[in-house]
């Protein structure tokens, strides 16, 4: 059955591949990001094979988010499912030497953009009894790495808030996946090193990392499983990847 599939953050990356995806199926999709030029290019290729609503939207402004829905067309409102994707990270300092705006803009990001748009979603689907959350978190929301510290506790909140949203959506027909991807080639990490490309470049050197399509067909999977199947969390890294052991330090002696 066709949905209407809200995807935030789809002017590029997972967001975009996701949007790509659901089109293939035919879906219908309401596209939102900051940069309505992206979304412009993205609506006028997949328009012939779908519904596409496109709108520019900062999922960290309370208001805009408000008045996100009324700004759509009528028959546009309907949301089915909703990819709360958009998302960032800044920097890769330990937390003593991290810059504390970098660290506001990734809670206002991942975690009240997220919040933001869940609820402005949630109500209509649970007054519909039909809707399927899916939070983009990340493998970093479980296991730490150095410099991941904010970044992976704005994803942890993304894991359990997400499971919270489950315990409280029993009763109802809705569904509520969180899915946490781990090295990935997007756009992600031209970001998180403030657009050093060289740096960027570097973390995906030598490996096969996975690709926004890669995520895309997770996305649309759990979508597709029967309607009484809940995927609750999925974790996801590529084949190259995998847990670091822990850290000794053998040098600090007469420090301690
Ligand atoms: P990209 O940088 O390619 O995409 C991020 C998207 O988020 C862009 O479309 C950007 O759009 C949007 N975005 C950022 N800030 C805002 C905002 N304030 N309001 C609205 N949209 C915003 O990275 P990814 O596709 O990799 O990232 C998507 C999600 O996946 C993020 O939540 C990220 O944390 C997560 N993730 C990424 C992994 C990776 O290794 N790539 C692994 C695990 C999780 P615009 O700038 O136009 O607003
Ligand atoms: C992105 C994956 O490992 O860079 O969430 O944190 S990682």
């Amino acid at each position: 059955m066709k949905k209407r599939v809200l995807i935030t953050g789809a002017s590029s990356g997972f967001g975009e591949a996701c949007a790509r995806r659901f089109s293939e199926a035919g879906d219908d999709l309401v596209l939102c990001a900051r940069r309505m030029d992206r979304l412009q290019a993205l609506s006028e290729e997949l328009s012939g094979q779908s519904e596409v609503v496109i709108q520019t939207l900062d999922v960290t402004d309370p208001q805009a988010v408000e008045g996100f829905l009324d700004a759509l067309p009528e028959a546009s409102r309907e949301i089915d499912v909703l990819v709360n994707n958009a998302g960032l990270a800044l920097g890769l300092q330990p937390a003593h030497e991290a810059d504390l705006q970098d660290w506001q803009t990734m809670v206002d990001t991942n975690i009240k953009g997220l919040m933001h748009m869940t609820r402005l979603i949630l109500p209509g689907m649970v007054q519909r009894r039909r809707g399927h959350i899916i939070n983009i978190g990340s493998v970093a929301g479980s296991w730490p790495y150095p410099g991941g510290n904010a970044y992976g506790a704005t994803k942890a909140f993304v894991q359990q808030f997400s499971r919270g949203l489950k315990a409280d959506l029993v009763g109802t027909p809705l569904r509520v996946t969180n899915i946490e991807p781990g090295l990935a080639e997007t756009e992600f990490s031209l970001v998180r090193m403030k657009g050093d490309a060289q740096q960027a470049a570097d973390v995906y050197q030598g490996t096969q990392p996975l690709t926004g399509p890669d995520i895309a067909e997770i996305v649309y999977w759990v979508t597709a499983v029967p309607p009484h199947v809940n995927i609750n969390a999925l974790e996801v890294m590529p084949v190259c990847q995998a847990w670091s052991p822990f850290a000794v330090d053998r040098t600090l002696g007469d420090d301690l």
